[in-house]
């Protein structure tokens, strides 16, 4: 059957507060869980995802997890390490303990985020492509893709990984012209993981069908997702006031943009 009651952890961030305004129009019922308060929820747990105990209350009856929070941008590792590899490794132990079979993961670009753009007639980055994290935060999400794949193959635990581009309202540099999502897309992906007919871990790639793609969306649509937008439009504005992509820039070379740069900075 269809999950209908899900736990989205992450709810009071950028992402959170989009899919909590979209995902209900799917039917789903949502519990929302953060470290920040959230007002005027009906169903919303503030906890960390290092309390075990709140974790495991927060599952209790779901019938699916979209796994949001954590830290979402580079940081020092032993924050990365306490929030992203421990509070991960901490929900999948509370789902396991719940008996809850299916989880939907925020992966990132960032987790192969070294991984050169496609120029030209190059290929499309394949969901297969190596590992090759730009960031102790793209690390984390290689962990949790790991972590995945052990809690199916060793629980029946099962995932989608969407390594997600960049979904925010509007894309905002030229790069985003090629790995954003945008938040109805996001919205349509997060439905076609939890409900696709698929067991055991899967990772796809998450963006809109933009013309400037650079990764290949085909086992994102085998889920089932149909995306109906394109950055295109805004590229024009975008191209003019940024220029184009410069190949010699390391900021430009690859996958995760000036993730790639030391120290990463802002905007990729
Ligand atoms: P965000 O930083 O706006 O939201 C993250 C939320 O997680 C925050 O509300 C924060 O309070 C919560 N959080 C952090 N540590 C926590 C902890 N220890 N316990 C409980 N809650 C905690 O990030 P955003 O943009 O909403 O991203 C959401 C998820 O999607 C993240 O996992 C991020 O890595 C992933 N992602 C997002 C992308 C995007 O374009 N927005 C791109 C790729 C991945
Ligand atoms: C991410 O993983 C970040 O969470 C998000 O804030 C954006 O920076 C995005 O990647 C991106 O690559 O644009």
């Amino acid at each position: 059957p269809a999950p209908r009651t899900i736990l989205l952890t992450g709810a009071a961030g950028g992402l959170g507060t989009l899919m909590r305004g979209l995902l209900p129009s799917y039917g789903y019922r949502l519990r929302l869980l953060d470290m920040l308060p959230i007002d005027g929820e009906p169903d919303a747990i503030t906890a960390d995802l290092a309390d075990r105990d709140a974790l495991r209350a927060a599952v209790r009856g779901v019938d699916a997890v979209v796994h949001l929070a954590g830290i979402s941008l580079e940081s020092t590792f032993e924050k990365v390490l306490r929030a992203n590899i421990e509070g991960t490794f901490n929900l999948y132990e509370a789902a396991r303990e719940e008996g809850v079979r299916r989880i939907v993961f925020a992966s990132s670009n960032h987790a192969v985020g070294f991984t050169p753009r496609p120029q030209g007639d190059d290929p499309l980055i394949p969901v297969d492509t190596p590992r090759r994290p730009d960031t102790f935060y793209g690390l984390s999400k290689c962990f949790g893709e790991d972590l995945a794949q052990l809690y199916a193959d060793r629980h029946g635990v099962d995932t989608v990984s969407i390594r997600i581009g960049s979904c925010f309202p509007e894309p905002t540099t030229v790069r985003m012209l090629s790995v954003w999502m945008s938040p109805a897309d996001g919205a349509r992906l997060f439905h076609a993981a939890l409900t696709a007919d698929v067991t055991g871990h899967t990772v796809v790639h998450g963006s809109s069908a933009n013309t400037r793609l650079w990764w290949d969306l085909g086992p994102s649509r085998a889920l089932g997702y149909e995306p109906q937008d394109d950055s295109e439009p805004f590229a024009a504005a975008l191209l003019a006031a940024q220029g184009d992509l410069d190949p010699a820039d390391p900021a430009h070379a690859n996958l995760g943009g000036a993730f790639c740069t030391d120290p990463p900075i802002w905007p990729y």
